[in-house]
């Protein structure tokens, strides 16, 4: 049924075949997906400027995967790049029993080289069922700058045959959120890695399921056209009266956002694949990395259109507000509103920010609550920093870089010179530092070396901001973990964490568990996970420019128990020698 694995063609397949290999339980078939995906070079206008991006079967975003819990996904991956390696990763599927399948190049698996074809293959339940996998997932580059490029799309796993979720809806519809740049990813990593350093700045177009409007008027229409089809607003056509699941997810290189629908409420129901304590609101602030998912009313006069719309929050905005239109049937699609888009709340309200935040709680009937304590707590001061003239970001003075063989190959074949030896700091000079005021950070340093933590053990992870070598600035930053969700205890309001007093205010009655989490300016943000799924893993900032500078930690915890590695992972650095002894 599996086509030939070198084909070219330019669309993928689906294949819905009945598996033999997994029987969830006793009346309940597990299924197959698979999919065949070649990631290459293309033209695209999203914004009606047309620049070369990265896509996958020709489009970006890329298809969606839709799944039923407990389903097995596999992804045959042809890299038709001619010049540039590729690796994608499954955000916020566990990947339990297939640490491997994690999609992080350096960290989970050689890349995939240009010519190549790698087989993705995972299954969506979280198995130990701690919590659910039915939920909005999505799924990245995880090599260089290649999900600004626009690799990315979404994964959308529905809950089995029979199982009732707590809500209702009548529509099931998805909004896939982007800022885009005109930059090459090429020039931007260059300008990231370089004296004197060059910022990506804020991005040209917000897109929304991956179309924007770029001004055209000064620009030759062979650059940029504003009548390209490809770039026409994207319309949600409803019909009056229905009720609406709308899953939004954000794959933003760069800026958070506030989105919204004119004169339209939003429920709030779930988060990163978990079930909220319903809340209504305005405007739903999402940052890169995560996903809701929000009921809509269609219950408004139908006899015009809304805008939907994306705009800048937590860094000064200069981008134009991101539009969509919410059409009601039978208006057609693209009939403008009469009213003029809003810009949103305001861009420095952190305060809002904030409450949304705190106001994100799991659902009452899918609480899993957390352990009482924890048996670790690491520290983490998020500061930028020079090194040797070249700016970074740094957890606890060091600056994560990657090494040339997977850490998860490295340490299951005890290589104990892949990386360096010395374990990360699990804290900071908490009692003396002032995060309210520029530091040198001389001693900072770049390094590939790892935390380990016990297998199945409870850890808080404190981390704290700082200002940033601007005086008077610092920066939201969405945090992302892979192979776990975690607990959010708490945030702190632009304060430094107290060691004594803070803890006594965490929330262990019914935490939201997430993979991604904002840390706001000056604040804190507390978590708690189990370290229950064996592997190494990466955690990070998913500002796209701000990893690449080094703003993430390693963690391994298990490693001894991950089975028997795949080949198909080794052929980088030291594992050369792996597959050609
Ligand atoms: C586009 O840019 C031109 C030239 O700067 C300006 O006159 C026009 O108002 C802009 N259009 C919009 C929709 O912003
Ligand atoms: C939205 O919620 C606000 C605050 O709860 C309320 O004042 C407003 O009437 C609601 N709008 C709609 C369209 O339901
Ligand atoms: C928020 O930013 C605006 C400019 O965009 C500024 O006028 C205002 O003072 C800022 N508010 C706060 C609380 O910093
Ligand atoms: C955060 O702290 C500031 C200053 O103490 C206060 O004005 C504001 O109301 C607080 N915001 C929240 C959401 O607690
Ligand atoms: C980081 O370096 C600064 C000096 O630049 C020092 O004060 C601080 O204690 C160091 N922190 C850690 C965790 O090593
Ligand atoms: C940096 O580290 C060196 C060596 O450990 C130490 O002597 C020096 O005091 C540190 N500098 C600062 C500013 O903490
Ligand atoms: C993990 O810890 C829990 C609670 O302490 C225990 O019930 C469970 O058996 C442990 N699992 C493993 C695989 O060690
Ligand atoms: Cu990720």
């Amino acid at each position: 049924m599996v086509q030939a694995l070198h084909s070219k063609s330019s669309f993928f397949t689906c294949l819905l075949a009945l598996s033999l290999i997994a029987v969830l339980s006793s009346n309940v078939e597990a299924v197959t997906h698979r999919h065949k995906w070649e990631v290459n070079y293309g033209y695209k206008s999203p914004d009606c400027y047309k620049k070369l991006a990265i896509t996958i079967n020709g489009e970006s975003p890329g298809p969606t995967i839709h799944a039923q819990q407990g389903d097995t996904i596999v992804v045959e991956l042809n890299n038709a790049l001619f010049s540039e390696n590729v690796a994608v990763h499954w955000h916020g599927i566990r990947q339990i029993g297939t640490p491997w399948s994690d999609g992080t190049e350096a960290v989970t698996q050689c890349p995939i080289m240009p010519g190549d074809t790698f087989i993705y293959k995972f299954v969506v339940d979280k198995s130990n069922t701690m919590n659910m996998q039915a939920g909005t997932y999505l799924y990245h580059a995880h090599y260089g700058m290649q999900l600004t490029a626009g690799l990315y799309g979404f994964i959308i796993v529905s809950v089995p045959d029979g199982v009732l979720e707590p809500f209702v809806y009548d529509h099931d519809r998805s909004i896939i959120l982007k800022d885009w740049y005109h930059a090459s990813t090429y020039e931007q990593a260059t300008g990231l890695s370089s004296i004197p350093f060059g910022w990506v700045g804020e991005p040209q177009s917000l897109l929304i399921n991956g179309k924007g409007r770029f001004n055209c008027s000064l620009l030759d229409s062979s650059v940029c056209n504003a009548k390209n089809p490809e770039c026409s607003p994207y319309s949600l056509t409803v019909v009056p009266g229905g009720r609406y699941r709308l899953r939004i997810g954000s794959l933003a290189s760069l800026s958070a956002m506030s989105f919204e629908i004119e004169g339209h409420n939003m429920t709030v129901v779930e988060a990163d694949g978990n079930y909220v304590e319903p809340f209504e609101t305005k405007h739903l602030y999402i940052n890169s990395g995560e996903t809701y998912s929000v009921l809509v009313k269609a219950d408004q006069d139908s006899s015009r259109n809304y805008w939907i719309t994306a705009n800048v929050v937590g860094r000064k905005p200069s981008t134009p507000t991101g539009l969509a239109i919410f059409n009601y049937y039978p208006n057609h699609r693209h009939k403008k509103p009469p009213t003029v888009p809003t810009t949103g709340p305001l861009w420095n309200d952190t305060a809002s920010q904030l409450a949304q935040s705190r106001a994100i709680k799991a659902h009452h009937d899918f609480v899993h609550s957390p352990p009482p304590r924890s048996d670790r707590m690491i520290v983490l001061l998020n500061t930028q920093n020079k090194i040797n003239g070249y700016y970074h970001w740094s957890l606890n003075n060091r600056s994560l870089t990657l090494p040339a063989t997977p850490y998860l190959i490295s340490l299951k074949q005890n290589f104990n010179g892949a990386f360096d030896q010395n374990p990360p700091p699990d804290s900071y000079d908490v009692e003396n530092y002032d995060i309210y005021s520029v530091h040198d950070n001389v001693n900072t340093t770049s390094s590939n070396a790892i935390y380990s933590i016990k297998f199945n053990s409870t850890v808080d992870i404190i981390l704290q901001n700082a200002n940033s070598m601007t005086t008077g600035n610092s920066e939201t930053h969405p945090w992302h973990m892979h192979g776990h969700d975690f607990w959010v205890l708490g945030f702190g309001n632009g304060t430094k964490f107290d060691m004594v007093n803070d803890p006594k205010g965490f929330n262990l009655v019914n935490p939201i568990m997430k993979n991604t989490v904002p840390l706001y300016p000056y604040g804190w943000t507390a978590l708690r996970v189990r370290t229950d799924n064996p592997g190494v893993w990466i955690f990070h900032c998913h500002i796209e420019p701000h990893l690449f500078m080094g703003m993430g930690i390693v963690f391994e915890a298990g490693v001894e128990k991950v089975g028997k590695l795949p080949k198909s992972i080794m052929g980088c650095g030291e594992t050369k020698r792996l597959i050609n002894p």
